[in-house]
């Protein structure tokens, strides 16, 4: 007798010190949805009514001329959704059919037909103001047919990630479940992108595939890659090797012309676009290892230092070979927008340099070193635009009264929404950024602090607001490497996506935080190692 109660005793015990919910309150837990979609559709229509996917007939019926972005799509999402069946297999002989024949249950659903209205040749490209509108039907009796439906390609690949998403199941019961659902949707922006730095830190390609495929789980339609800065220069160049081969770290922890190639497919099948930004003239200094004419020396007491400042805007060698380098950019990378950088550069290189110097007399702009940096720009842009590109620079180079093309692109980073008003008052696009810094850290919960920026909270007219293209999430790489990238990313960028994808003010903050908590698991599901949003309560309310 005296033995049980011990037990007892010490089984109590150990229930005190390992579950500590049974001592402290553990507050207010942030239940997950199911089936929600994130980012959350325009307009959407969902009724109690469900279906039950149809565990081993369960396809995609594709009704369209041979496309092979489509293939390869419904390989991907057919593989999401038998990866849950293959749980679904080992449950679902526990439930009987009479448990799940509710009044509600409308039947098993055997295909979800998908229908591309318009030809599609397999050799799109994804670009700005893509198509990505998309249309799916889950209908409310068995006689109607299942379909999602759009006029191009990338829209049906949102609708597919749509559809995968609103498919759900429950603890101890893995059947797939699907509720009566009519969406129509469309982006609210055109330009979704999340940066990736892959110079202080090298990401490995497979990191960077895990990146894409958590891009199109988010409807994110941009790669920015911030491939090279002063740290690394991890991108080989067939014209110049030697840049790589002095500038990246080693030669293992490079980018050849087949990975980038690889990328740009895996991106492109994703509806993804690459955008690479090549910064100039700062940021600049693994530039100089292989190349070391290209810097601006450094001067001290009117002696040469063996450090560098910026691009030497003083020799014409600087730009032959910026014309060189940037062809080969444009034969490598397809899109028609290329990333020209233009940020932070630092004046106290070319102020000591006599050479520089003479230049800027010869220029009429002695001691304007802003007047230089202009002209660095200025003619940059000329060869770019020579060449039928696009260019996207930062906020500095609008600041600097720099003279662009009419369709360049300017991406606020540094001040808040009134520079959003200046440069669209200007009649520049321009996208933001300012309150999306993955790499600034906060308690749990950050999420909601992205939440609460919008692109367009400022006072502009319809005009302006419509030269915001969107907007994009900066993953700066000195404290992220193949290791946490991932983890940091996500599922905090899901908060910039949803803003960037779904209605103004699409949905509340507590809503939103159940819907993450869904989102996260399914990101987790599907491979991508995302961190829990919220912890353990909702947490104190951002304002
Ligand atoms: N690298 C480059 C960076 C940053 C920028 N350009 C940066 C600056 C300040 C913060 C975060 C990132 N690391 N090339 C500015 C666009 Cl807080």
């Amino acid at each position: 007798m005296v033995a049980v109660q011990v037990h007892l005793l010490l089984a109590y015990l150990a229930l005190l010190t390992t579950c500590n919910s049974w001592i402290i309150d553990p507050g207010p837990q942030v239940i997950a949805t199911k089936g929600e979609v994130w980012p959350k559709p325009q307009d959407e229509a969902k009724e109690d009514g469900y279906y039950i996917l149809s565990p081993s007939y369960f396809h995609f019926n594709i009704i369209s001329e041979y496309c092979s972005i489509l293939q390869e799509a419904k390989l991907r999402y057919t593989d999401i959704i038998l990866r849950d069946k293959r749980i679904a297999r080992k449950y679902s002989a526990n439930v009987t059919q009479e448990g799940i024949k509710t009044d509600k249950f409308i039947g098993y659903l055997k295909s979800l037909d998908v229908c591309l209205s318009e030809p599609c040749t397999g050799s799109e490209m994804p670009e700005l103001y893509m198509d990505e509108n998309y249309t799916l039907t889950i209908p409310s009796t068995i006689q109607e047919k299942p379909l999602l439906e759009a006029k191009s390609i990338w829209g049906i690949l949102r609708g597919l990630e749509t559809f995968a998403q609103s498919v759900y199941t429950y603890d101890n019961d893995a059947n797939l479940y699907l509720n009566v659902t009519k969406i129509e949707d469309y982006p609210r922006f055109p330009h979704r992108g999340l940066l990736l730095d892959t110079s202080r830190h090298y990401l490995s390609v497979s990191t960077i595939y895990k990146q894409l495929d958590a891009m199109s789980y988010n409807k994110f339609n941009v790669f920015h890659w911030h491939i090279v800065d002063d740290q690394s220069f991890p991108y080989q160049s067939a014209a110049f090797p030697e840049l790589s081969q002095k500038g990246a770290y080693n030669q293992h922890q490079i980018y050849t012309p087949v990975d980038v190639k690889s990328i740009i497919e895996y991106a492109r099948l994703r509806g993804i676009r690459v955008v690479p930004e090549f910064d100039t003239p700062g940021h600049t200094r693994s530039w100089g290892e292989g190349i070391p004419e290209l810097l601006s020396s450094c001067y001290k007491n009117n002696h040469i230092t063996n450090q560098f400042g910026p691009m030497d805007p003083s020799r014409d060698f600087v730009f032959s070979f910026l014309n060189d380098f940037w062809s080969e950019i444009k034969s490598v990378f397809p899109d028609k927008y290329l990333h020209l950088g233009g940020d932070e550069v630092p004046f106290d290189c070319w102020e000591d340099n006599p050479d520089i110097e003479d230049f800027m007399t010869r220029l009429n702009i002695t001691g304007d070193y802003k007047a230089l940096q202009r002209y660095f720009m200025e003619r940059l842009m000329n060869i770019t635009t020579s060449k039928d590109l696009g260019s996207i620079v930062w906020e500095e180079v609008f600041n600097a009264g720099t003279s662009m093309p009419a369709d360049a692109i300017v991406q606020v980073w540094y001040s808040q929404y009134y520079m959003l008003d200046q440069v669209t008052l200007w009649g520049r696009r321009a996208l933001y950024s300012t309150c999306w810094y993955l790499d600034h850290l906060s308690t749990g919960g950050d999420w909601k602090k992205y939440y609460l920026c919008d692109p367009q909270n400022f006072n502009g007219d319809a005009k302006q607001l419509k030269l915001v293209l969107g907007g994009e999430a900066c993953m700066w790489g000195e404290v992220v490497d193949s290791q946490n990238v991932l983890q940091r990313t996500w599922p905090r960028a899901a908060a910039t996506a949803e803003k960037l994808w779904s209605a103004y003010e699409a949905d509340t903050i507590e809503d939103a935080a159940r819907r993450l908590e869904e989102h996260s698991c399914r990101l987790n599901k599907r491979g991508i190692p995302a961190q829990p949003p919220n912890g353990p309560d909702p947490g104190p309310q951002v304002t």
